[in-house]
């Protein structure tokens, strides 16, 4: 019975995810079609013709049938919506304001979920700064928070990296100088207790260090965030889903989500580029528990700064980012067409929804990729 359950769940959000995602975008929906054709049909007939017969599965909750929240949002970061290169060769005093904000958002597009937030997004803002600048960051925490928050930022050298001085309660305000000695680029996150409850419910970003020498100018940049949400319902069940800490203590998501949201830069929020356009991605992992195998289907990436190190690899097909790291990386697509970032542990990527495209237009190029008719 459970797992007939399981299979018709599965089976229905994969209807669902088709229906959201395969229309609008051709890749995405062979790569799911791919994955829970005819196969997944079979088992589920052989499953219910099973005599078996458990109890309904408990790790799947019935789905909410006062439906998902009349206030949520899109929470979802644009992978777009990030400050441009750093443009002066003399350090300086950079004000950093950040306001921590509980709210309903969309977790996929039938199922709502309460959010903790930098500033109502997840991930928060990328926050970019050049090596030597004197950083102040002025932490907010909204009237109507339930919890307090506070901010840990990886490129900080100093106790708790800032979250001991900035821990606020509702309605409160706290800030902190910090020199950016170290150019990289770095997770930040709310560290109160629980902190994965906290970094569980969306509360992450990055911190990008230019060096001083700036970075390669480019002609596209975008700003991903892996993170793990555990809740009581499954993708695309619909209703409102609730925290479940039970998973979260045996770091058994339902969703695992780029951006905050089930595929949800994809379709009409697709990130864009040109053919044979320079794309840099500043990618984290905010967790709070598992890692990503970062991979982007029919894409290389040529250069990459591993964990924002100095020095750059090359030719990488997958790389990992661990739960509180990132990295940035460059790449380019000389084909046009849908390009499809996943974490490669793929069952995240189908079923959880970590998910992302480029849309890549321009000539064919056939010299490098040519479908044959024959
Ligand atoms: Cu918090």
């Amino acid at each position: 019975m459970a797992e007939v359950m399981n299979k018709e769940l599965s089976r229905r959000g994969f209807m669902m995810r088709a229906a959201a995602l395969g229309l609008a975008v051709p890749a995405v929906g062979a790569l799911l079609s791919a994955c829970n054709g005819d196969e997944e049909e079979e088992a589920v007939s052989a499953a219910a013709s099973s005599d078996d017969d458990h109890d309904a599965d408990d790790h799947v909750a019935a789905a909410d049938d006062d439906g998902p929240s009349a206030d949520a949002v899109r929470v979802a970061k644009d992978p777009a919506d990030i400050p441009g290169p750093i443009d002066r060769s003399e350090p300086e005093h950079v004000l950093v304001e950040l306001e921590t904000v509980e709210l309903d958002g969309w977790i996929d597009e039938e199922t709502s979920f309460r959010f903790w937030t930098f500033n109502g997004t997840v991930p928060g803002p990328m926050v970019r700064v050049r090596e030597g600048d004197t950083v102040e960051v002025r932490l907010k925490n909204a009237d109507d928070s339930q919890h307090p928050h506070n901010i840990d930022l990886h490129s900080v050298i100093g106790p708790g990296g800032g979250g001991y001085v900035t821990t606020v309660a509702p309605g409160e305000e706290a800030a902190f100088e910090f020199k950016a000695l170290y150019p990289g680029v770095y997770i930040y996150h709310c560290a109160v207790p629980h902190i994965p409850t906290h970094v569980g419910h969306g509360m992450y970003g990055l911190i990008v260090v230019e060096p001083e020498e700036g970075l390669p100018p480019v002609d596209k940049e975008f700003y991903i965030v892996q993170g793990d949400f555990y809740t009581d319902l499954r993708p695309n069940q619909g209703g409102h889903a609730s925290w479940d800490g039970d998973a979260q203590f045996r770091e058994q998501p339902n969703y695992v989500l780029f951006n905050g949201m089930f595929a949800g830069a994809t379709g009409e929020h697709t990130m864009t580029a040109e053919v044979g356009d320079r794309i840099r991605l500043f990618v984290g992992n905010g967790g709070p528990n598992l890692i990503s195998s970062f991979h982007m289907i029919g894409g290389l990436i040529d250069v990459l700064h591993r964990e924002g190190q100095a020095e750059a690899t090359h030719n990488v097909e997958t790389t990992l980012i661990p739960a509180g790291g990132s990295s940035w990386m460059e790449f380019q697509m000389d084909v046009p067409g849908t390009y499809v970032l996943v974490d490669h542990s793929l069952g995240r990527a189908i079923d959880k929804g970590a998910i992302a495209t480029i849309e890549v237009e321009g000539p064919d190029n056939p010299e490098i990729f040519n479908p044959l008719d024959d």
